[in-house]
């Protein structure tokens, strides 16, 4: 059920809200696919494809061959291509295709740098192609690729012989089977065994299909494209996000596969293998000595079957051990409706340096202004000017920190964007600066749908110019969405991205300033009367190109008309906004956050797992709803979910618009309380957030990481997803339970004698000592996070209403020590806002502690002149207490106070600036 009519949307919302959850059969079963029931019974069968022996060609960086089906004598161009940085890129498309199919543009963030190769043929017939001490092994026939790091077995392509190409064919050569014989059939399938099972022939779906009242016209035919890879040296799959489900992917024998189709699932449930509103094809496989991926590149409907590694965990790693491996290891079967096989091969060989690698072909974030790592706070909606002053004025008045107010869809003129509903918000420059004036920040919504209004600008610009998405007989496309009959621009197009860009500008859009920021929803697209809620797939796209083939990229090209538009707005500062659709490299434009969730506790506990699988595919910039969009959370789930939600990089509050409000001081004095502690939790590790930002900009490491990203060997934590790791210095367990007064909490092993690193309680210092699980009471304050032995992270400690009023705060330097009595850790600091730090003004510095003494070592010159100071150094671990400190800054030593505390010693007053080199000793 959905909701479309604006007199009725209280009570529909309100049947919303009390209606259960998604209702499942409005969105397709793989078996309603025809291309997915296609592709998947290859599995039964297996496929026949060979290379042509004489068809070689080497160049210095690839190698290219024919390939055919040796059941109906296809042929096709295969392409192997060394990238350097220990990565493959394997492409299979015809040699003759009828028309063009369509590649991938724009996900990659360049073209990738290619390395060079060395070929050998073996007597068998092998070919072994080696780059960078990597070797990729080609099989002939059957074909087969298998992929070597440093000469382990990771990756092997097409190992089950699943490979399954649809050529392009004439309609009339290829009549559709009678529909009733076909029913027959598909009932009977897994009995039936013909050689020719998958053949498109016998399949009427092929040529057009039906769901509920949708017709496609699929004038192409069938076009699908499937491959499977094996990961012979790892023991779990995880990646192939967006889905409400755990870390670790499950075994999709007797359920549908993992599907990728972006889709605005209705009030989603949690462990399912559903499509939600992003698409990012990317999987690792992970065992104790190897990590691997695939990046499958491609943009139509796609599903994933996963095949788990069958034996238990303990024996599977003697096998491992001794080289032998008595159950198949797990597979990725990927499976899309059209397009090419385009598939990136990373070899790791650790969990880090596999996601680099995808993040070295994606990209990553860019560093973001401070302030949109700091707190958000919003609702559909906020009503009106006041409401919205008189919101931002009690934060203040109860000393809770916020940044960022955020507009929801009702600020505009009847859901016509760029402009503003003039009864509720006659002034928004005005409530603008009220808001900047106290270093706030508004954002404001923009979804793509254009209300059909031939008194709207946008709409008519649209028109005339030809902007909007065609139908197949090139009309422009009407679906239904908020403001009632809409059009969608197609995105696609570089010029309509340019016009959409300049209406950002503020001499067009004049009612915001360059603080007004952006967020991106319903952009799958979402359309209310479409097929699954979206649009049809035989829509044509610039280029010629069906809405089938470019689906899950439509969300992706809308950022990029947005992204350019903010960066054109005011070149100097960096664009901020938020996305719900998402495709492969859409990281570099926007943050995501997880949709619609409910206010219930597993929709909290599906936040981490669903953020953490984000975070390895490029999206660290990632948050939930906290507090839940539907329903009402109660004060505990309130308060659990602001705990949680501070150890999340994307932190916002949000809510549906017929839930009750729920700002913090709506609620019992201990629940404001408890969540204005954490939001200062929050607040108080923007430094590190920050850093880790610029980090993760500079070298592809996520900054939240699953806990195998630091403890490979440890199979006991390779499942774990209540917990997460900043960076590699903060542990996170939250309370995401109702009714506890203890958690169990998993501290890693180092190695396969569980040895474990020494680990400190950040309120009190405590230590763990040992790995694996300790029960840890908590009382409604604590959030259960340790910082690393080893480790050093810088924190800000002044509370202020908000981020941007923190840039000369002094910093507090919290160094915990591992066994042999060391520490090290990195700060970084700029701006927080321009693009200067492109030029070099930023301090980026590395503290190291040993032997007693701190030292800190700048990464680069720094150049940034910042009137912050090291106000305070806080050092956890030391064997005794030392009687003083002395800082050295240019040979001149001064005495410091050190204060013992429970657990830790406090250096008072360094007073060093932050761009100046100094050494600190402890005294005795
Ligand atoms: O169909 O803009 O996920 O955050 O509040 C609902 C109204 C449209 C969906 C988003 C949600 C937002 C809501 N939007």
């Amino acid at each position: 059920m959905r909701c479309v009519l604006g007199v009725l949307a209280t009570l529909c919302a309100l049947f919303l809200i009390l209606s259960d959850a998604v209702d499942p059969s409005n969105f397709k079963t793989c078996d309603q696919s025809s291309f997915c029931r296609r592709s998947r019974k290859v599995q039964s069968s297996g496929s026949k494809y060979a290379l042509i022996p004489g068809t070689l060609n080497t160049y210095a960086d690839s190698l290219t061959a024919d390939l055919v089906n040796k059941e109906n004598h296809h042929q096709f161009a295969f392409k192997l291509e060394a990238l350097v940085g220990s990565s493959f890129r394997l492409q299979i498309d015809e040699k003759q295709p009828l028309k063009p199919r369509y590649r991938v543009e724009h996900a990659l963030k360049g073209q990738p740098q290619t390395g060079r190769i060395r070929v050998q043929r073996e007597t068998d017939g092998e070919i072994v192609i080696t780059s960078e001490g990597n070797k990729a092994v080609i099989h002939g026939d059957p074909f087969r690729v298998d992929f070597y790091e440093n000469d382990v077995l990771v990756v092997s392509v097409n190992a089950k012989n699943w490979l399954y190409f649809e050529h392009l064919r004439q309609k009339s050569q290829e009549p559709p089977a009678a529909q009733a014989e076909h029913e027959n059939q598909q009932e009977q399938d897994a009995a039936v065994e013909t050689p020719k099972a998958a053949d498109a022939i016998d399949d009427p779906g092929a040529w057009e299909e039906n769901f509920k009242s949708h017709h496609d016209a699929k004038p192409y035919g069938p076009e699908a494209v499937a491959l499977d890879f094996s990961f012979p040296a790892a023991e779990i799959l995880f990646g192939i996000p967006e889905h409400a489900d755990s870390f670790v992917l499950k075994s999709t024998s007797g359920t549908d596969p993992y599907r990728l189709y972006n889709l605005d699932v209705f009030e989603y449930i949690v462990d399912s293998k559903m499509a939600l509103y992003g698409s990012v094809p990317v999987i690792y496989g992970h065992g104790p000595q190897r990590t691997a991926g695939v990046y499958w590149q491609n943009a139509a409907e796609t599903w994933v079957d996963i095949q788990t590694a069958e034996t238990n965990v303990v024996s599977s790693l003697v096998n491992f051990v001794s080289g032998s491996r008595k159950s198949p290891p797990p597979a990725a079967h990927f499976m899309s409706e059209s397009g090419i096989v385009d598939a990136f091969i990373l070899l790791g060989p650790k969990p880090l340096d596999a996601f680099k690698q995808y993040a070295a072909l994606t990209g990553t974030h860019e560093l973001p202004q401070l302030f949109s790592l700091a707190y958000h706070q919003s609702r559909w909606n906020y009503n009106d000017e006041r409401d919205v002053t008189s919101v931002s004025a009690k934060f203040d008045e109860f000393n809770i920190p916020m940044d960022t107010m955020w507009l929801d869809i009702e600020y505009t003129d009847g859901k016509r964007y760029f402009t503003w509903d003039k009864f509720k918000f006659p002034q928004p420059l005005t409530m603008i600066k009220n808001l900047t004036e106290l270093g706030r920040h508004l954002v404001v919504i923009i979804d793509p749908h254009i209300k059909r209004d031939n008194g709207y600008f946008f709409h008519n610009d649209c028109t005339e110019r030809g902007y909007y998405v065609k139908t197949r007989d090139g009309n422009d496309y009407e679906g239904w969405c908020w403001p009632g009959a809409a059009s969608y621009p197609d995105f696609f197009n570089p010029v309509v991205r340019d016009y959409y860009a300049s209406q950002y500008a503020l001499d067009k859009f004049q009612t915001v300033t360059s603080d007004v920021m952006l967020w991106n929803d319903m952009n799958e697209p979402s359309v209310f009367n479409g097929p699954e809620i979206t649009a049809p797939k035989d829509l044509i796209h610039y280029g010629n190109w069906e809405h089938r083939d470019v689906h899950n990229l439509y969300g992706h090209m809308h950022l990029m008309g947005s992204f350019a538009g903010l960066q054109q707005r005011d070149p100097n500062q960096r664009p901020f906004i938020l996305t719900r659709a998402h495709f492969a490299g859409s990281q570099r434009y926007a943050a995501i956050w997880t949709g619609d969730n409910l206010a219930d506790w597993s929709h909290l506990q599906h936040s981490i797992k669903m953020c953490l699988t984000e975070a390895t595919a490029g999206f660290s910039f990632c948050g939930a709803d906290v507090g839940g969009f539907f329903g009402n959370p109660d004060a505990e789930l309130l308060e659990r979910w602001y705990q949680t939600g501070i150890f999340l990089p994307f932190f916002r509050a949000h809510a549906h618009i017929d839930t009750k409000r729920r700002e913090p001081w709506l609620f019992p004095e201990r629940t404001r309380l408890v969540i204005q502690n954490a939001v200062l939790k929050r607040y108080s590790y923007l430094p590190l957030w920050y850093t880790a930002f610029y980090e993760l900009e500079q070298t592809g490491e996520p900054v939240i990481r699953p806990l195998l990203a630091h403890y490979p060997l440890d199979k006991e934590g390779f499942a774990i997803d209540n917990q997460l790791l900043v960076q590699d210095r903060l542990l996170v367990r939250p309370v995401m339970q109702q009714g506890v007064s203890k958690v169990d909490v998993y501290f890693p092993a180092v190695d396969d004698k569980k040895n474990g690193d020494l680990w400190y309680d950040v309120d009190t210092y405590q230590r763990q000592e040992k790995s694996g699980y300790v029960s840890v009471s908590v009382d409604e304050y604590k959030i259960p996070v340790w910082q690393r032995g080893g480790s050093i992270l810088p924190k800000k400690e002044r509370q202020r209403r908000a981020s941007t009023l923190m840039i000369n705060d002094p910093y507090t330097l919290i160094i915990c020590l591992d066994r042999q009595g060391k520490a090290s850790g990195s700060l970084y600091l700029d701006d927080e806002k321009s693009y200067a730090y492109r030029q070099g003004q930023f301090i980026h510095v590395n503290y190291e502690f040993a032997n007693g003494q701190l030292v800190n070592r700048f990464i680069g010159k720094p150049k940034y002149k910042s009137d912050a100071w090291i106000e305070r150094i806080v050092i956890a671990g030391l064997e005794r207490v030392p009687s003083g400190a002395g800082i050295t800054v240019n040979g001149v030593t001064q005495q410091l106070e050190v204060l013992p505390h429970e657990g830790h010693v406090v250096v008072r007053k360094p007073g060093v600036k932050m761009d100046v080199d100094f050494a600190l000793k402890l005294n005795y």
